[in-house]
């Protein structure tokens, strides 16, 4: 398989080397640079097993998954805010060799077992030969599903590689972009997107650390080109907008502001077109599948739609029984299924769950529903399963929460559901009957709780309070009925 990265590994043209690859805040690196401190990663793990990342918002992050990619060592990117046993199942899970991380970072207790090794962004070493294999791991990302831990979704290296270059045909990506983003690292649309994307390319990434408009409006002036963002953020830029006549510059001026993750609301992405002249792009993906669909950049940006499957991806369409829908008309909606070199290898360890996944001809099922409009556009409409919510752009099992949320003592039962919010696209709801009625928890220790155990994102953001929860004949909890209530 040819490289990953052509821009490190290609004898450098004229001044190409001299060329910025990353920068987070004043901390930059060329890409001579990054191709030297990747080397010494490689050298480093060579050899070894899968390697876990630490992976803060820091070049540390990028250098340590690209020397290990370019040694041909899966890695697995961590939630550095992850609580204490969301760390521990996925460094179970995941039996990690070592851990990569940043000098001075403080490592959960779940990693202390491990050797460490600190990443030095100055230090020098040779660029590995890359695996000719394109179906060895890349990487391992860990993503909720409806009950249980998180899932290792064991990413191979075409995968990554068409996944890129797809988008780069849908969206004229080349190495004179400069993508601006404050995307977390330990999932595909920062760290696949947002800095292998840029990397592949030969462009520049510059990374905000953490959201805020002002970051956004300072590098969409001063040279960046690219936007990615979750819809949370685009909303919050809408917000700012009126206010704020640089951020409306600052946006009118950039080739291409792309929204993913979630559905981006149809109202924030008509204020961001009113006030800067600009439509936000949608692109649709997963964990497991990485990029299916984009509105093109030489395509009409219909609100409300994910565009069109990207090159090499078979998207269909199908009924509860596994038929096509009967017409792609902009109503008849079925169950997205794909097919292509995007998808990923399978759950780490989970040959059931991979199996369930699958259709028998080789279509991923994805769980989520759409419509076709007659020109071939997808417009996604909901999602089967209620037992996963979206906030922020996170997927969030609502059995883990549950789970969670039945370890504290306050609680004798729990159900999580989702509800509309305008920030952060659904809001976690937590129903709990309390242990004792008298002294109901309080939201906030609850909060903290499920904050501490599995991650901040994961955190209630409501609390309602119940004498029993609505259940059926079976036993079985019934959500809709909570939804109502
Ligand atoms: C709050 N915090 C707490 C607690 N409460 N910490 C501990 N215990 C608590 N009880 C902290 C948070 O960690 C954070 O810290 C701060 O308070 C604010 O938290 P929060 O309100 O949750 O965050 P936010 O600032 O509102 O974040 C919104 C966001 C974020 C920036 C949009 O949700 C985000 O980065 N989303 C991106 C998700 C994403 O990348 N998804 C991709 C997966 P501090 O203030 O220090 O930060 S999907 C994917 O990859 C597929 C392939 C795809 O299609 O893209
Ligand atoms: P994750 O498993 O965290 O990678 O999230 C994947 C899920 O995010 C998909 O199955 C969709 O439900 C959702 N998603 C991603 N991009 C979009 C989008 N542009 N519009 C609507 N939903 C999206």
């Amino acid at each position: 398989m040819p490289a990953l990265f052509p821009p490190l590994t290609a004898a450098p043209g004229p001044g190409a080397a001299s060329r910025t690859a990353l920068r987070f805040g004043d901390r930059t690196l060329t890409y001579a640079e990054l191709a030297a401190a990747a080397g010494a990663v490689g050298e480093r793990v060579r050899g070894t097993g899968r390697v876990a990342v630490w992976a803060t918002p820091a070049p540390e992050t990028a250098v340590a998954v690209l020397g290990a990619l370019l040694a041909g060592v899966a890695a697995v990117p961590l939630n550095p805010r992850s609580g204490a046993a969301e760390s521990a199942h996925i460094a179970a899970d995941s039996a990690p060799t070592l851990v990569l991380a940043a000098p001075g970072d403080v490592l959960p207790d779940a990693l202390s077992g491990l050797p460490r090794t600190d990443v030095d962004v100055r230090a020098t070493g040779p660029l590995p030969e890359e695996p000719a294999d394109e179906d060895a791991p890349a990487l391992v990302v860990y993503t909720s599903g409806t009950t249980g831990p998180p899932k290792g979704a064991v990413l191979p290296r075409r995968a990554l590689a068409s996944t890129l270059d797809a988008l780069a045909d849908a969206w004229d990506w080349t190495e004179a972009d400069v993508l601006v983003h404050a995307l977390p690292l330990f999932h595909v649309h920062g760290l696949v997107l947002g800095v292998l994307g840029p990397l592949r390319r030969g462009g520049e990434v510059r990374h905000l650390g953490r959201f805020d408009t002002e970051g956004v409006a300072r590098e969409l002036s001063a040279g960046a080109t690219m936007l990615f963002g979750v819809p949370t953020m685009y909303h919050r830029i809408a917000e700012a907008l009126p206010a704020d006549p640089e951020l409306a510059k600052a946006l009118a001026g950039a080739r291409l502001l792309v929204s993913g993750s979630a559905a981006l609301p149809v109202h924030d992405h008509e204020r961001i077109a009113a006030a800067t002249g600009r439509r936000v792009i949608e692109r649709y993906g997963m964990t497991e599948t990485l990029m299916n669909t984009s509105v093109r950049a030489d395509g009409e940006p219909r609100a409300g739609t994910v565009g069109v499957p990207l090159p090499g991806v078979e998207l269909r369409l199908v009924e509860e029984d596994g038929s096509p829908v009967a017409a792609y008309d902009g109503e008849s909606v079925g169950e997205i299924q794909v097919r292509g070199p995007n998808l990923f290898a399978g759950y780490l360890g989970r040959p059931d769950a991979t199996a369930a996944a699958f259709t028998a001809d080789g279509f991923f099922r994805t769980g989520d529903m759409a419509v076709r409009d007659p020109d071939g556009y997808v417009r996604i409409v909901g999602r089967k399963a209620t037992d996963l919510i979206k906030s922020g752009g996170y997927k969030i099992g609502a059995g883990e929460i549950e789970n969670a949320l039945l370890e504290h003592p306050a609680v004798r039962e729990a159900a999580v559901t989702g509800e509309p919010d305008p920030d952060l696209g659904e809001r976690i709801v937590a129903w709990v009957v309390p242990a004792d009625p008298e002294g109901p928890p309080e939201l906030a220790e609850l909060a903290d709780h499920v904050a501490a155990r599995l991650a901040p994102h994961k955190r209630p953001r409501v609390l309602r309070l119940l004498d029993a929860l609505p259940r059926n004949d079976m036993g079985k909890i019934m959500k809709r009925a909570l939804g109502r209530s």
